[in-house]
């Protein structure tokens, strides 16, 4: 083996809980992990990394975020404050089309730039895998703009950068008549064009009343499976279309926010595999009160994920730890649900099951060692961050 981390404590993300090992180790070998388990076990290696009993738990993965736009909506926020909605000011050609603009007008490298300092704040918590949606340029050309300054990212930094067309995120102003129009847009030019530039990872949807209908999203998500493209849906956020659903009958990766949904969106979720992607820091920030069905979503065995969704209008979050506390004290989750929620259960959400999300034989080597006592500290602590170093693909 390369390398082999030794005296530590693992949270391997595996089995039922988040199975533990203590005094273990883990060897990688050509960037992947090669060994995980007692060090009393453990192969040699060439090099050798005490880690003075500190918990070795899977790299974290962020795996819905908005991070590259242009533009601050610090001013929106201030209206909001005043007593607008989030829709009110959407209708009236603020939010997202402001934040549209802004990106619009910017370059690709103004992109990467103004995203690397959100990703930095990120990686500096022990994040080494992302998932960046388009969805503020609404031109092909601005969202594949978008698509490459998030795949840049992956390059400006070490860190696995998983990417998602949402060019069903809001109606263009020029399109305000044409819902339809725009839509065809998408499915007949942007998806395309995304597939053949190698560009997306998946597609994605808003589909919401200030947003797409489901039967627009049914188009899209017949376009993105036409693309052998698999498809993720913002659904059910702001009130329930069964967008949940919908996305199950294609095989979504995963269904996100959630507030709304029903009892058949949970059970069309279950049969599907879908994940339930929770995104608290929306649900803060636009201070909602109605909670997902955490204890459906539970009971179906529907896998639960947590993830920042940063954007400028609904989360201006870059504090992955911050999110695990809130999945904890906003939807009650468990402490082994929310760091799976962040692990594991965010691999799946972005079809990294078999790659990053667990410390497994075979995996790559992507992994946070933190200075704590026990996990249960990552979840607790606000504002505090424990990272004592970050390892992906094995350095
Ligand atoms: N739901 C959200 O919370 C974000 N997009 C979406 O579909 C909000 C995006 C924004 O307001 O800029
Ligand atoms: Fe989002």
């Amino acid at each position: 083996m390369d390398r082999l981390w030794r005296n530590a404590r693992l949270a391997t993300m595996t089995g039922s809980g988040l199975g533990i090992i203590e005094n273990g180790a883990i060897g990688c070998r050509d960037s992947r992990i090669a060994f995980v388990g007692a060090e009393a076990e453990a192969p040699g290696a060439e090099e050798v990394i005490d880690c003075a009993g500190r918990w070795i738990t899977p790299g974290l993965i962020d795996c819905h975020t908005h991070l590259v736009y242009a533009g601050s909506r610090a001013r929106e926020f201030e209206k909001r404050l005043e007593g607008a909605s989030y829709e009110e000011i959407a209708r009236a050609g603020g939010g997202i089309a402001s934040t549209m603009e802004a990106t619009r007008s910017a370059s690709e490298a103004d992109l990467i730039a103004l995203a690397l300092p959100w990703l930095d704040a990120l990686i500096a918590e022990g994040v080494t895998t992302i998932e960046v949606k388009s969805g503020y340029g609404l031109t092909t050309e601005d969202e594949l703009k978008m698509l490459r300054a998030a795949r840049a990212l992956g390059e400006r930094r070490d860190v696995r950068v998983r990417t998602t067309l949402l060019g069903a995120h809001a109606l263009p102003p020029e399109y305000k008549e044409d819902a339809d129009g725009y839509v065809a847009l998408v499915c007949e030019e942007m998806i395309p064009a995304a597939a053949a530039n190698g560009l997306a990872d998946a597609v994605d949807a808003f589909c919401e009343g200030i947003g797409f209908t489901p039967g627009q999203t049914r188009r899209v998500f017949e376009a993105a499976a036409a693309h052998d493209l698999p498809v993720k849906l913002h659904a059910e956020q702001l009130s329930n279309l069964s967008g949940a659903a919908l996305a199950a009958e294609f095989g979504a990766l995963s269904a996100d926010h959630l507030e709304y949904l029903d009892d058949g969106g949970v059970a069309a979720m279950a049969k599907a595999g879908t994940v339930a992607t929770l995104l608290p820091g929306a649900f803060y920030f636009m201070r909602e009160t109605q909670l997902p069905p955490i204890g459906a979503l539970r009971e179906a065995g529907v896998p639960i994920a947590l993830a920042t969704d940063s954007n400028p209008g609904t989360s201006p979050l870059t504090s992955l730890l911050l999110v695990l506390n809130m999945g904890a004290t906003l939807f009650r989750l468990t402490v082994e649900e929310c760091l799976i929620g962040a692990t594991r259960n965010a691999a799946l959400a972005l079809g990294l099951g078999g790659e990053a999300g667990t410390l497994e034989v075979g995996k790559a080597c992507d992994l946070a060692i933190w200075d704590v006592e026990h996990p249960a500290e990552l979840v607790y602590r606000i504002g505090f961050n424990p990272l004592h170093s970050r390892i992906r693909a094995g350095r």
